[in-house]
């Protein structure tokens, strides 16, 4: 059994404070007390809203930073500051607009522990999986999928998916590792890095919900900088 204080679990956020005063409590019902470490970029007023709500909890460590940086390099960051806590065994990441939902967190815990992986990857494309998002978006999702799996070969069926769960060994090699994407295509970086070292991935199935706060911050911009990465990545890499 994973006890509490061996988890921290790693929030990037990007104006989400509505968002994160419901997922916090979400995550303390299933998990009481585990410590969290949330890396949010948000503009100062909504940042300010954010501490606030916050401030009261002990186990949330809230790392702000001044500008918009990309989710990939928030994640990275909030893993460093986990690994500063030698309890932590097992590290989460998930986004905050409540897209990921924290019950299927034990599904990811015990896949990790029955089948000795290093890092679980949640599918929304795995049978039993399931995605509330728009027609226009599940298309585009799947096309990228399919794409990014022909061009790494990692065998999984979500490369994007931010809903994930890490071992120690994994995180620290992913600090250690000069990783060179900062968006969300970080999700993809992570796989194929991890998958050429040798580290063991699997996936659980996941539901996604679209969401109701906010608004999505990923661009076309994003998107064709993104893939311009990738084929970097797969026909440059040492
Ligand atoms: N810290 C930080 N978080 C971000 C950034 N961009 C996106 N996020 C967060 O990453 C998660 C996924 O982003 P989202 O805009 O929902 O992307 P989508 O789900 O692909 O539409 C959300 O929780 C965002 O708040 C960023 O630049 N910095
Ligand atoms: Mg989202």
């Amino acid at each position: 059994m994973v006890k509490n204080k061996e988890i921290t679990v790693v929030i990037p956020s990007f104006n989400e404070t509505e968002n994160l005063s419901i997922l916090i409590k979400r995550i303390y019902k299933e998990f009481p007390s585990v410590k969290i470490v949330i890396v949010d970029d948000s503009s100062p007023g909504e940042n300010k809203k954010l501490r606030g709500i916050v401030r009261d909890q002990k186990t949330i460590i809230l790392i702000s930073r001044s500008k918009k940086s990309g989710r990939g390099s928030a994640v990275l960051l909030g893993f460093r500051e986990a690994l500063k806590d030698k309890d932590t065994k097992y590290m989460f990441e998930m986004d905050s607009d409540l897209a990921h939902n924290p019950i299927e967190m034990t599904r990811f815990l015990r896949k990790l522990g029955d089948d000795n992986f290093d890092v679980i990857i949640g599918s929304r494309y795995l049978s039993g999986g399931k995605v509330d998002m728009s027609k226009n978006r599940i298309i585009l999702s799947i096309i990228i999928n399919k794409f990014l799996k022909i061009l790494l070969g990692v065998k999984i069926s979500d490369y994007t998916g931010g809903f994930r769960l890490y071992n120690r060994d994994a995180v620290k090699f992913l600090t250690d590792s000069k990783l060179k994407s900062t968006g969300f295509i970080t999700l993809s970086e992570i796989v194929y890095k991890l998958n050429r070292k040798g580290f063991k991935i699997g996936e659980v199935p996941i539901t996604v919900r679209n969401r109701k706060h906010g608004k999505s911050s990923v661009d076309v911009r994003e998107y064709v900088k993104s893939l311009f990465f990738v084929l970097k990545m797969r026909f440059k890499s040492e």
